[in-house]
């Protein structure tokens, strides 16, 4: 379980935390980028979820500070093995977001500005698990960390919550992103150590 109770984490100390297999604690919030940070203006910002059906549904970003906001606190799990617990967020859980959406799909695939992907199956985007996220503690999600917009998906490893997040494909079949393509897992699930295929 990621989600972690406000309050909580601040009294965890080192020794009682149980980490998912091979991660180590990190304080700080690492930057991992495959390429140039993307500079996206709230301006000139669109999410588009596009069904299976090629059904398209766009958000400014008007329209999509209008959904409901939650603020999730959750730990996070990179697969170069760091692990930072209890990091707060602001943003619109998928479940809100896809609400409106007809599909039958399975599987999603998340596009980045920058040409980034990630693969996930669509259950893993609901039921209270995944957000896009604007906000990191009291500030803004700054370009580094994938502002404006990021997706979180904090039950799987880091890879899948792709930063500068411009869509959503539904897909009926599964396809692979970017570091799935280059032999990471297709899942990622950390408390398995799912890091590379075959794990
Ligand atoms: N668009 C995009 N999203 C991405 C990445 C990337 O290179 N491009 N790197 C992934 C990886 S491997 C990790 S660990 C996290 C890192 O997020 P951070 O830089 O905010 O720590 O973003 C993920 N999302
Ligand atoms: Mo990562």
């Amino acid at each position: 379980m990621g989600i972690v109770s406000p309050g909580f984490h601040g009294r965890r100390r080192q020794g009682d935390v149980k980490l998912p297999p091979g991660q180590y604690l990190t304080e700080d919030f690492p930057v991992l980028s495959a390429g140039p940070t993307p500079r996206v203006g709230t301006d000139e910002w669109e999410f588009t979820v596009t069904a299976e059906t090629g059904e398209r549904r766009s958000w400014t970003w008007r329209e999509f500070l209008e959904l409901p906001a939650e603020t999730p606190t959750v730990d996070i799990h990179c697969v170069t093995k760091w692990s930072k617990l209890g990091t707060t967020w602001t943003g619109v859980s998928l479940d809100a977001l896809l609400a409106g959406v007809e599909t039958t799909a399975d599987y999603a695939l998340a596009r980045s500005y920058g040409g980034y992907t990630t693969n996930l199956p669509l259950q893993d985007l609901l039921d209270g698990q995944a957000w896009l996220a604007y906000r990191f503690g009291d500030e803004e999600l700054v370009p580094e960390h994938g502002g404006p917009v990021r997706l979180l998906v904090p039950h799987l490893y880091f890879w899948k919550s792709a930063k500068w997040i411009r869509g959503l494909d539904l897909l009926t079949q599964d396809e692979p992103g970017f570091w799935e393509t280059a032999g990471y897992h297709d899942y990622g699930d950390p408390w398995l150590e799912q890091r590379y295929q075959g794990d």
